[in-house]
């Protein structure tokens, strides 16, 4: 592994840009010890009072477990007092946050899950952090208005996520390729052990919760069949895997290639995951390593959240496999 830090990683960054004025690496630097001080949490669940859920519901109709209300907890007071942050938007939260005026605040907007597959907690499996970083539109002052957080994927300046796994893994883009770090529990510090992430033109695992399969439309199943088949041109059949951690399955399908797919059904007709603190964030890092996200039709960067929790189908993975998918859907119409 490299001895860079991730500090080091964001300050060499930064010296590239001609107009960065630091405040950006403040924001990192933050949501990095937000990380670390999650991932404390999470490597003692079971041995503190931390497991099972609060018994409230979340804006999503989802239990809140309490890991999911103390990571949203040190998410918003930490990143409250960056000094760079004006509103936050998060998965826990039915409205924006905004940064109290007796606070110092900068023009960025963060939005997060706090504790991406948290219903996997109680059983020791993989959770994350998803963040999404956009900015306000320059001169514009005063409290932050909805409609200026609801922009589409391509305005990020910035995202990434963090998956508490066996160890913790922080990976992020800034727009410039994508970069992963490993936690050293030893020193506390992210150290650079996947530089410049390119994921496969093409994988052989798919991954989809196929209990969903009789309340899929038509295309939906076509996809997965197609993914089940074997073929001649591509090596199919394809083997499945599904944690049901967002962060996780993504994870293996940025490194092994792949697809990833939670296409709309009869309950989610919009499909379950969230635009803007899953969907948006995670198709920028697969793009930056050369990957693909669409909702079957669309490029998810294009889209426009119509609210802060608007939910989208979401393909995502190797370009070759999400190009599959696309097809499948144009010829549904
Ligand atoms: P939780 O945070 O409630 O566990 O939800 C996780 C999640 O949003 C995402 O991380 C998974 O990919 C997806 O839901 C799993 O959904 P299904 O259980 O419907 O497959």
């Amino acid at each position: 592994m490299s001895e860079v830090t991730v500090t080091e990683h964001l300050l060499m960054e930064e010296r590239l840009s001609p107009h960065a004025t630091g405040q950006f690496t403040t924001l990192l630097n933050d949501l990095i010890l937000s990380a670390k001080i999650i991932a404390r949490s999470v490597s003692k669940a079971g041995l503190l009072d931390v497991l099972g859920g609060t018994g409230e519901v979340n804006i999503q109709g989802e239990n809140i477990q309490k890991l999911d209300e103390f990571a949203n907890h040190v998410l918003i007071y930490r990143m409250a007092r960056s000094g760079v942050i004006c509103a936050m938007g998060s998965e826990e939260n039915a409205d924006l946050i905004h940064v109290s005026e007796d606070l110092p605040r900068g023009d960025y907007i963060l939005i997060f899950d706090p504790l991406d597959g948290s219903s996997n907690i109680d059983v020791n499996i993989n959770v994350g952090t998803i963040f999404s970083i956009l900015r306000r539109k320059q001169g514009v002052k005063g409290p932050v208005m909805l409609e200026e957080v609801l922009q589409p994927g391509m305005h990020q300046v910035g995202a990434g996520y963090v998956l508490y796994g066996p160890s913790t893994m922080l990976i992020f883009t800034t727009g410039h390729g994508v970069h992963g770090f490993t936690l050293d529990p030893s020193v506390g510090e992210f150290l650079l052990s996947h530089k410049d992430m390119r994921i496969p033109e093409e994988g052989k695992i798919y991954s989809v919760n196929e209990g969903n399969w009789p309340v899929w439309d038509r295309a939906a199943q076509e996809c997965v069949t197609y993914f089940k088949n074997s073929g001649t041109e591509r090596q199919r059949p394809y083997s499945m895997r599904y944690v049901g951690s967002l962060v996780a399955d993504f994870h293996r399908t940025l490194l092994y290639g792949g697809i990833f797919m939670y296409p709309p059904d009869k309950k989610n007709t919009h499909g379950k995951l969230r635009l803007m603190c899953e969907a948006s964030p995670l198709a920028m890092v697969v793009e930056q390593a050369g990957g693909k996200a669409i909702d079957g039709r669309r490029r998810i960067l294009e889209l426009l959240p119509e609210k802060l929790h608007a939910r989208v189908p979401l393909f995502i993975g190797s370009s070759r496999d999400v190009d599959a998918v696309a097809e499948i859907y144009t010829r549904h119409g």
